[in-house]
């Protein structure tokens, strides 16, 4: 029998986190797809991973702002920056980049230099309405709703729709000043 070469613990790391981004590209296509089926309507299920994403983004803050480390942020601006440079690593283990600012800074888009959910994905033709990744708007919204900003985010461009880039436009719509929770004398 052919001996097999033994494996360092960098490569056996390396393969198990593979096999668990595999398995997560995976088992979000099956929820997605049991939405299709569920809900028929492609909007719906559009409105649905939304939502499931917010839910998601309102409790990873806590983790998100424990294992990062920083410190607040003082605006908008220094906010889309640590999500697109922090946050789409931690999570996702990709990079994204900040473009197209608006002139007063509370609206720009995130543009995924990679985007580990749709590995394995191809739309038919009876999906063309569907906002495949529409899981990580809700969660940037859930996110951000837990440090005080009310946003849109919303897909400006998807590769599944035949663009040339994933492009995700959050715009601030509401900045609600924190409560010192309590009263000095
Ligand atoms: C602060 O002002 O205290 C910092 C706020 C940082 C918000 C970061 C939200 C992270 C969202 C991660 C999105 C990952 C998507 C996969």
């Amino acid at each position: 029998m052919p001996a097999v070469p033994p494996r360092s613990g960098d490569a056996i790391f390396a393969s198990i986190e593979r096999v668990n981004a595999e398995l997560f590209t995976l088992t979000y296509g099956a929820i997605v797809r049991q939405l299709l089926t569920d809900l028929e309507e492609v909007d719906e299920v559009n409105k649905q991973l939304d939502q499931m994403g917010y839910n998601i983004g309102i409790r990873l803050i806590d983790e998100f702002l424990a294992k990062a480390n920083i410190s607040r942020c003082v605006d908008f601006k220094e906010t889309a920056d640590v999500i697109a440079k922090v946050g789409f690593k931690m999570f996702l283990g990709i990079s994204a980049s900040l473009t197209n600012w608006d002139a007063d800074g509370t609206t720009c888009s995130i543009v995924l230099e990679d985007n580990p959910l749709v590995d394995f994905v191809e739309l038919p033709d009876t999906c063309q309405g569907l906002h495949y990744c529409n899981v990580l708007s809700g969660v940037i919204r859930g996110a951000l709703e837990m440090v005080s900003m009310k946003t849109e985010v919303t897909w400006v461009r998807d590769m599944l729709r035949g663009d040339d880039a994933y492009e995700l436009q959050v715009k601030l719509l509401k900045q609600v000043p924190e409560e010192y929770p309590y009263k000095d004398d």
